[in-house]
């Protein structure tokens, strides 16, 4: 497991901490060094914050077969052991296991400076998932052991939109997707309307095209009616695909290959920042319907004997209200509150993923003017508010974004503040101005821009402690220095293109994955245009709450959208009340224009958008949206849906289906 243990002393640089922490803050035996190092000064010890670290990289199978392929493959013939050895030795194939159990770990809780232990769904029994890093061009197999406990009979619902709330046993089917990648839909690849019962294996074989781009993606289950619970219990992982194509004049390259100098001596994955928001909680009864809180504040709270769990969906995932009134912190890489060590004037870029679904994160990063306003300990939202409006005031760290969702944007955004909403990537540059501390906060603020509605408070997610000499006075001109620089590394036949486009207020032309959808491109597929409508509808008394999408709820059976392949169309994206996370797998969209309803104003995270690709996007009902896209190479059965994993498993998510064209402008219909 990885363990955000409380470290000894020296990991912790925030000496300014010192004097306002009074409490102890490391109980239990991770923490017998430290009691035993200062036993008599307990109001001079100061909170572990857990040093960040990367997820760990998900480690390939052994390069020789093992029993279990020999076993796995009675028709193999005497050139498969050679082929499928050269074919790894070569980086063509690559074999992964992926087993799906519980896992015990523990998550820091600042709140009280004590490690929690929890006992969690996940993937290779850690509790952070790994990251997997592949290449354009690929096959990639994963080999997915579900040896969650065996399934209740007694819990097969009719209602495929029923998650079964207090049966646990219910949650425990399973299957994979990958978010954001551009394989195959169907058969063994990422296939999301597959089933794996407990006891089943099943190797999936993603064949990533040699022309996919670049870029940060996610992997997560995706079992309907499992989905939110699976998340929640933090079963999702980074999927990195790293490219190596430099630009040529004919044809764009990938983004990495001017970054080449910014990545870290570890490699790509050493970038990830996960955020995830895990609403574990600790229960007093057998059944797990009664939550430990705290007395007044109704904080949720584990006793010493007790251990947090993610078990009741409609306690911990399906109320809305449930991640404001537990006091969880959100996660980076599993760590609450981690502590890092940058340096200043170097460049970072983060690949941030959003693999929360229960509030929104306003990321900032801004420069502590008093340190010892900083309070580790900070609980209540009242307490985590103040400790930002006292602490996090000084110079904002500008970022620079470089992608959105993995896919290259035709100019670089620069912003204070960047905007995730549940399944975003976010792919940002930055240069710490000058040493000192920072807070790596979330800005929200109100219910302005919340997935919610509801008012959120902003709070520190991460502290960044500065060291070196640097001073920057202009970030902006700063980086566009140092990406010039990096330009020297391009091609001759495209440098002075990609350093005149940088210089063109921060272009990346060149980097760009997919061309533009043009209106001639549109007027030749003569398409309708296709209208998405989130519909929630509030339950009262017995009935329920439904999650909608055009009126109807999410039938196994029915196909809602027929899409031909080969053809461009127009999305129209829209909301009747409370804003949904739109997401559709396998073809990207770009967006066209986002207008807001009249007399409201535009909500910021909206900026910068218009023109770029993404694949999941906020439909706020006060704005109406216009998507192009375009259906590539890949045809059968997937899915579009909420990416408020717990709205998607009761009911907001159709069926869409990509069929080969008949030649006459109409769709093929097979045997049929
Ligand atoms: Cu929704």
């Amino acid at each position: 497991m990885s363990v955000p243990v409380c470290q000894p002393r020296p990991a912790l640089r925030l000496s300014a901490l010192a004097a306002l922490v009074t409490l102890p803050v490391c109980f239990g035996p991770a923490h017998a060094e430290d009691k035993m190092v200062a036993p008599a000064l307990p109001k001079l010890q100061k909170p572990s914050l857990p040093p960040m670290k990367a997820p760990p990289l998900l480690k390939e199978r052994d390069n020789k077969l093992t029993t279990r392929d020999a076993a796995n493959q009675p028709a193999a013939n005497t050139l498969t052991r050679s082929a499928r050895n050269e074919a790894r030795k070569t980086g063509r194939e690559i074999e992964y296991d992926m087993l799906i159990a519980y896992g015990k770990g523990t998550i820091y809780n600042p709140a009280t400076g004590k490690n929690d232990p929890v006992w969690l769904r996940s993937y290779n029994g850690q509790f952070i998932a790994p990251t997997v890093v592949m290449k354009p061009g690929q096959t990639v197999r994963f080999n997915l052991m579900n040896q969650l406990p065996a399934e209740d009979p007694s819990c097969t619902s009719g209602d495929a939109n029923s998650p079964q709330p207090t049966n646990k046993n219910c949650f425990n089917v399973t299957n994979l997707h990958s978010h954001g990648l551009w394989i195959s839909p169907t058969g063994n690849s990422d296939n999301v309307l597959l089933s794996l019962n407990p006891g089943v294996n099943f190797e999936y074989e993603y064949n990533v095209p040699i022309d996919h781009p670049a870029g940060t993606f996610w992997y997560h289950p995706h079992k309907h009616g499992s989905t939110a619970m699976q998340v929640a219990s933090g079963m999702s992982g980074a999927l990195v695909i790293h490219g190596k194509r430099y630009p040529t004049p004919e044809h764009n390259g990938d983004l990495d290959t001017l970054l080449k100098s910014f990545e870290p001596k570890g490699g790509s994955h050493e970038e990830v920042m996960l955020l995830q928001q895990i609403p574990y909680a600790c229960f007093t009864d057998k059944d797990k319907t009664k939550i430990n809180t705290a007395p007044i504040t109704g904080r949720w709270v584990c006793d010493d004997n007790q251990i947090g769990e993610v078990e009741n969906f409609n306690a911990q995932v399906g109320n809305f209200k449930a991640w404001g009134q537990s006091g969880r912190y959100t996660l980076i890489n599993g760590l609450a509150r981690p502590q890092m060590n940058l340096t200043a004037g170097k460049v970072y870029r983060w690949r941030l993923i959003d693999a929360g679904f229960n509030e929104t994160v306003q990321l900032r990063i801004r420069k502590v003017l008093d340190p010892k306003k900083l309070n580790p300990l900070a609980g209540n939202s009242e307490e985590r508010s103040a400790e930002v409006t006292g602490a996090c005031i000084g110079q904002d760290v500008q970022q620079f974004e470089v992608a959105t969702d993995g896919l290259t944007r035709d100019q670089i955004a620069v912003t204070n503040t960047t905007t995730l909403q549940p399944g975003y990537r976010s792919d940002i540059l930055f240069a710490i101005p000058e040493k000192g501390t920072y807070c790596v906060y979330d800005d929200s603020s109100g219910s302005g821009g919340s997935l919610t509605a509801t008012a959120e408070n902003p709070k520190v997610l991460a502290i960044i402690e500065a060291s070196g000499s640097a001073k920057i006075t202009d970030q902006t001109q700063y980086m566009t220095e140092q990406l010039i620089k990096a330009a020297a590394g391009q091609p001759k036949d495209v440098r002075a293109q990609v350093v005149a486009d940088l210089k063109n207020s921060l272009k990346l032309t060149k980097f760009v994955p997919h061309p533009t959808i043009t209106n001639a491109e549109l007027k030749a597929s003569n398409q309708p245009v296709i209208p998405i409508v989130f519909n929630l509808i509030p339950g009262s008394g017995p009935t329920p709450t439904q999650f909608l999408i055009n009126g109807k709820a999410y039938e196994g059976n029915r196909i809602d959208q027929t899409l031909i392949l080969g053809t461009a169309q127009t999305w129209n994206l829209s909301s009747l009340n409370v804003a949904h996370p739109f997401h559709i797998h396998v073809n990207p969209f770009q967006i066209v224009s986002i207008t807001p309803k009249p007399g409201m104003p535009l909500d910021p995270q909206y900026k910068n958008l218009v023109g770029t690709w993404k694949d999941t996007l906020l439909v706020s009902p006060n704005v109406d949206i216009v998507v192009n896209t375009r259906y590539q190479r890949y045809i059968g059965q997937f899915v579009l849906h909420c990416h408020i994993l717990e709205h998607e498993d009761q009911g907001m998510m159709q069926n869409v289906q990509v069929v080969l064209p008949d030649g006459k402008g109409g769709s093929a219909k097979g045997h049929k």
